[in-house]
Formats: structure tokens, C-alpha cells, sequence
């Protein structure tokens, strides 16, 4: 499956933020079956998070509040250099400003095989989805980071706005080279004996099987009105759920909350083969399919 001129072996992916950063990791993803990997989000200087409770499990989803915790990109390089996966590596990235998000690109661009622009943490003033927000904003730092580095630039939005489809443009129109959808949806829980929010956030990105159907129909408002690639990401758990993703737009889907059982790259890829074969379809051939049977 080729994308962004980079050849995956099977569209399922490790979604950002799932299980750390460690070589040691990465490369135990690739083992078992993942067609590709997308880094926990990488800032210009360590970042320790917040405080906990910084996740917490609900019936129909988790809800994190993590703060952004990362080791600084400077670390970070240091724990990629010897890396040699098989798999397209690709690397998510945020900041606070477009200088910011080209200075990390650069230091990235050699080491990983594309970038993913984080703009769209659903808690994160200064960083997230406030910027996520913005049009202009959007279009300013996909631009910049485009003419800035070689390798391809996805740009993952967050889902808390009034036309998703306006900012997917935006990022098109800043020369991105894929769209992500979606970050979490922020979100609220209180435990009722403590009187009070759960997370020491208070606010965090709701992620899970419940998220799905917000999911699928921004991927799917995406897919009908831009031109470059859509990774799906939202309560995927099960080859049908990858399935629905694809038929809506997705050309590749990434896995996050379902991650916890890391059999699940194996099992997905697998069903959506057999699925195929059954259907004697190419997985291409059932991209978008949903948008043009109405
Ligand atoms: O670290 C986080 O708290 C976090 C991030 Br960067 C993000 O993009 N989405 C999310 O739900 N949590």
C-alpha cells in the first residue's frame, strides 16, 4: 500500500500517544504486525505532563489529560539515531508556533520517514487544538513546515470545531501531505464522592469505542472535499471498524485506546485481508467506497 509516496506493508498504524516513545518499543510494534508507526508528540524541550490522575478509564472510552509529556526532541534524537525499522517511522511533532514546529521538523526530517503536525490536543492552550482551530494558523504552519523539510507532512486535526472540512482545507491548501482525523474530543468526568473532576485537569480528550461515529463522519466530510490522503483514528477495535473507516475515506487508520491488547495490528490487518479476498476487492478499490453509494 503505497501512501504519501511511502509503502506500507498493511494500513493499520500505531496512533500518537498510545505507548511511549522507546526504540525498544517501536520496534516491538513493527514485530507484531503493525504497518506503520506514529510517535507519542515530540516538543522543542522536555515537558514532564501534568499531574494525576492523568487518565482514566470510563465505560465507553478513556479519557486522558497526559499534558503533553515528552523528553525534548534533543533526547528524543538521541533514542531514534541507531532506529531501523521496516515499517514507515513517522514522527508527531507540536509547538507553540510555527518557528517552533520548523525548528523540531529539522532536527526530525533524517530520522524519520515523515511528520506528523500535532494541532489538536484538546487540553493544551498554547499548543493544541487552539491553534488546531484557527484556519490561518493551520495554514501558516503546514506552509512553513512543508518549505522547511523533504519528507511528507501529515497534519492531525482536532474534531472540537464547527467545520472540520474548513480546516482539512486549510491544511491542504498549506501543501500538507495527509490529513489525521481525529485527536480526542474534550471532555469532562467527576467522581461523585470526591465532589469533584476526576482528571487534575480537569478537562481531557475522550478516546475509545465512543468516539467512532464522530470519527467516521469527519473522515468522511474530509474525504469528499480534499485530494491528499486521510489516516483514520477514532475507537478503532476490530478489522469491521478499519473497514468503515476505509469505506468513509481512510486510505490507512491508526490505532490508539485499542492498543492495550497488542495483538490488535495482527488481527485488524488480518480481517481486513480476509474481507478483501471474501469481497474480491483491492484494498483500494474500496476507499471512499461509502461516500459514492448514497
Ligand atoms: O498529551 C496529551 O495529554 C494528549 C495529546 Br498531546 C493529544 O494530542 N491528545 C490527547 O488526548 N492527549
Amino acid at each position: 500500500m503505497r501512501v504519501f509516496e511511502l509503502e506500507f506493508p498493511n494500513p493499520v498504524l500505531l496512533a500518537s500517544g498510545v505507548l511511549g516513545i522507546s526504540s525498544y518499543l517501536f520496534k516491538r510494534i513493527e514485530k507484531l504486525g503493525a504497518g506503520g508507526i506514529v510517535t507519542k508528540s515530540i516538543g522543542i524541550s522536555p515537558k514532564k505532563g501534568y499531574e494525576n490522575p492523568t487518565i482514566v478509564e470510563l465505560d465507553y472510552g478513556f479519557l486522558n489529560a497526559m499534558g503533553l509529556p515528552n523528553p525534548g526532541v534533543d533526547y528524543f534524537l538521541e533514542e531514534i539515531k541507531d532506529l531501523s525499522l521496516k515499517i514507515p517511522f513517522i514522527v508527531s511533532i507540536f509547538g507553540k508556533d510555527s518557528e517552533e514546529f520548523v525548528k523540531i521538523a529539522k532536527k526530525l526530517e533524517n530520522y524519520c520517514d515523515a511528520l506528523e503536525l500535532n494541532l489538536s490536543c484538546p487540553h493544551a492552550e498554547s499548543y493544541g487544538m487552539a491553534i488546531g482551530q484557527d484556519e490561518k494558523i493551520v495554514y501558516k504552519i503546514t506552509k512553513d513546515v512543508k518549505k522547511s523539510v523533504e519528507i511528507p507532512v501529515i497534519v492531525k486535526l482536532t474534531p472540537n470545531v464547527n467545520d472540520i472540512v474548513r480546516i482539512a482545507r486549510s491544511a491542504e491548501n498549506g501543501g500538507a501531505d495527509g490529513i489525521t482525523a481525529i485527536n480526542t474530543l474534550k471532555a469532562l468526568a467527576i467522581d461523585i464522592d470526591m465532589e469533584k473532576p476526576i482528571l487534575k485537569n480537569v478537562y481531557g480528550g475522550l478516546s475509545g469505542r465512543c468516539i467512532k461515529p464522530v470519527a467516521l463522519r469527519c473522515v468522511y466530510d474530509i474525504y469528499k472535499n480534499v485530494k491528499i490522503p486521510v489516516i483514520g483514528v477514532g475507537g478503532i477495535a476490530s478489522p469491521e471498524d478499519a473497514i468503515e473507516f476505509i469505506m468513509c475515506g481512510a486510505s490507512l487508520v491508526g490505532i490508539g485506546s485499542a492498543a492495550r491488547d497488542l495483538n490488535v495490528f495482527k488481527d485488524i490487518s488480518e480481517g481486513v485481508e480476509n474481507f478483501l479476498k471474501k469481497k474480491k476487492y483491492t484494498l483500494k478499490e474500496i476507499i471512499g467506497k461509502a461516500t459514492k453509494n448514497i
